[in-house]
Parts: structure tokens; C-alpha cells; sequence
């Protein structure tokens, strides 16, 4: 028996019938979207964990390397007897730079993610990992409140650990509201360890999300796939394109699934028409200024202690406290 069986874990993976409900009203906007959380089923999920190796995409490379070179600092903010909460943990890659050095003082480790699958597998290497370390998955989509477990020794902090740069897949008001729910998550006198991409070349931004050898086009096609899958719909994956462009007033890269021709899909028993060129928005990706970011953080009740970067500016790890309510 592997240990995947016997990890308990905490179930709030969400229904198909919200995945439906959200690709019916998404689709019939004006401006057709899909929530980016629905890339990552377990395919999507895998193709992820693709792209972060790819050279064109330096966040993971680029946030690993300055997780490296300032574990000391980092170790130092999160101290003594934290439990650190991770939000879309993924494959937990990142994690073990961070838990190499802070396992034995963390009271637990709590994995957070959307991908049912791909969060037991990690944390069950996690667990087997870290002997010393409490390990209790949450299944759940982060973005709508969900329970932590009781852990067997107490915590003198919650540490919110958002790594990835994710907090740039929501708009700003969006992107608030979250980081407010995460200070109500770590209470006071907790904290938020966070990866926060930067502002910079735009060339460098439109290499990261259009790479050669089509691995982003991939992660993107698969939300269609997902829906042919789960919902009965009947797109061709032929007939759409990977988009990716820089948007440059709003400061973000829009992905989106481009229709080739003028065609109708169906989504279980609703009906669809695209024009030739219209898309459907799968995501965004904010990229702040520092400035920025702390503007932001301090509305939601953060005040940025650290900020760690590479030496090109390339990405941020920053280190927050809850400051008020
Ligand atoms: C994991 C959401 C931060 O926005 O860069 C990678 C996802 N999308 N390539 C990002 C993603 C296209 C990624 N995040």
C-alpha cells in the first residue's frame, strides 16, 4: 500500500456542475471567458509542469534560483513553529527548496489544490520526504473559502505560502479581495510568502507564453479537450489557435483560443457560434511593478517586510505580514 492511501485528506474538489455552469455563462458573454483555474485538470496540470521547464519561461527557474540564494533571509521571516499553507501546490517542486531548510521547524505543511490527482501524488512524496513533517493535503479550489485541518501540535503563525506568480492570474479588484481572504487565513500575526512576477521586456513576456515548441498551445488547446471530455461539447481543436499577446496599458498577458472559422459548438445542450478570429479569454497573467504590488498588498491588509529578486529583476519573492483587518 502506497501512502497515497493512507494520508488523510481534506475533500472539497469542486463539481462538474460548477465547471459546467461557469462554460455555459462564460460562453455567452460578449467577450467570451473561461476562468483560468479550469486549465488544470490532470492533463493541464501535467502540461504545466512542462512549460516550467521550458527555456523561454524563466518564472519557476528564475523564482527556484532566488529561493536558493536567500533561503537564510526567507527561513528567518517564516521562523520557529509556522504552519505553512500552500495555495495551488502542484507538484510541490518549488516546496522542497523551502522545506530542505524549514521542516523540522514547521509545525505542518498543508498542500493546497484544485488537481485532486496531482496534489496526493505530491504530497504523498512530500510526507515520505519530510518524516518529521505533518503533511495534510486540502483538495479544494482555493479561490472560495475552504477548511484547514487540526494538526496534532499548534502553531505560533500561519504562514500563507503563493508561489508562481499566480496572484497575476487575477484581475486587480480580484487579485484584493484574494489576498484579504489570505491576511483572514493567516490571522494576525501571520504572514505570506509570495511570488510576484515583474514588469519587464515585452519581448521576453511573449517569448515565455508562445514558446517553440508549443507546449503553452498545448496547455491551452486542453481546456477544449477538458470540455469535449467532461461536458459533452464538441469543439474541433483543429479549427482554434494558441494566442498570447501584451497587453501593454493594463500591464498583462491575455491567452486566449482563437476560432479559425465561422462555426457553432455545442456544450451539452447549449449551442455556441463563433466568428472567424473571435476568441475565447483563458487567462491572464499580471506582471507589477513592486510599487504596484505593494499597493495592493496593503489594501488587503499586508504590510511587505521583504522583497527578494534576481539580479536581472526578472521576479519577486516578497514577505508580508498581516498588518490590520
Ligand atoms: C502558474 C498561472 C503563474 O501565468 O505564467 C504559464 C500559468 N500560463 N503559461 C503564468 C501559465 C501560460 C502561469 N501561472
Amino acid at each position: 500500500m502506497s501512502s497515497t492511501d493512507t494520508l488523510p485528506l481534506i475533500d472539497c474538489h469542486p463539481s462538474t456542475g460548477s465547471f459546467r455552469d461557469d462554460v455555459v455563462s462564460g460562453l455567452a458573454r460578449d467577450r467570451k471567458q473561461i476562468p483560468s483555474k479550469y486549465l488544470y485538470d490532470a492533463r493541464g496540470s501535467k502540461l504545466f509542469d512542462r512549460i516550467t521547464g521550458l527555456e523561454e519561461y524563466y518564472p519557476t527557474r528564475t523564482e527556484a534560483s532566488i529561493m536558493r540564494a536567500e533561503i537564510d533571509a526567507i527561513a528567518s521571516a517564516v521562523g520557529d513553529d509556522a504552519l505553512l499553507v500552500e495555495y495551488g501546490s502542484g507538484s510541490s517542486d518549488k516546496t522542497t527548496i523551502l522545506l530542505d531548510r524549514l521542516a523540522d521547524d514547521l509545525v505542518g505543511y498543508v498542500p493546497v489544490d484544485i488537481s485532486r490527482d496531482h496534489l496526493l501524488e505530491a504530497a504523498a512524496g512530500i510526507d515520505a520526504g519530510y518524516p518529521s513533517l505533518e503533511v495534510r493535503p486540502v483538495c479544494a479550489d482555493y479561490t472560495s473559502s475552504f477548511p484547514l485541518p487540526d494538526l496534532v501540535e499548534e502553531a505560533m503563525r500561519t504562514v500563507v505560502y503563493f508561489p508562481g506568480s499566480t496572484i497575476g492570474n487575477f484581475e486587480e479588484g480580484d487579485a484584493v479581495a484574494f489576498l484579504r481572504r489570505m491576511a483572514r487565513t493567516a490571522g494576525p500575526g501571520g504572514g505570506l510568502l509570495i511570488g510576484v512576477d515583474l514588469r519587464k521586456d515585452p519581448a521576453i513576456l511573449r517569448a515565455a507564453y508562445n514558446d517553440r515548441e508549443g507546449v503553452t498551445a498545448e496547455f491551452n488547446l486542453n481546456l477544449l479537450r477538458r470540455m469535449n471530455r467532461e461536458l459533452d461539447a464538441t469543439f474541433d481543436l483543429d479549427a482554434f489557435r494558441h494566442e498570447a499577446v501584451w497587453q501593454p496599458d493594463a500591464g498583462c498577458i491575455e491567452m486566449h483560443l482563437v476560432s479559425q472559422t465561422s462555426q457553432h459548438v455545442v456544450v451539452g445542450d447549449q449551442m455556441f457560434s463563433f466568428d472567424e478570429g473571435e476568441s475565447i479569454h483563458t487567462e491572464y497573467s499580471f506582471k507589477f511593478t513592486s510599487d504596484q504590488f505593494a499597493r495592493m498588498a496593503a489594501e488587503a491588509g499586508f504590510r511587505i517586510e521583504d522583497v527578494w529578486t534576481d539580479d536581472q529583476d526578472l521576479f519577486s519573492i516578497q514577505y508580508a505580514t498581516v498588518a490590520a483587518w
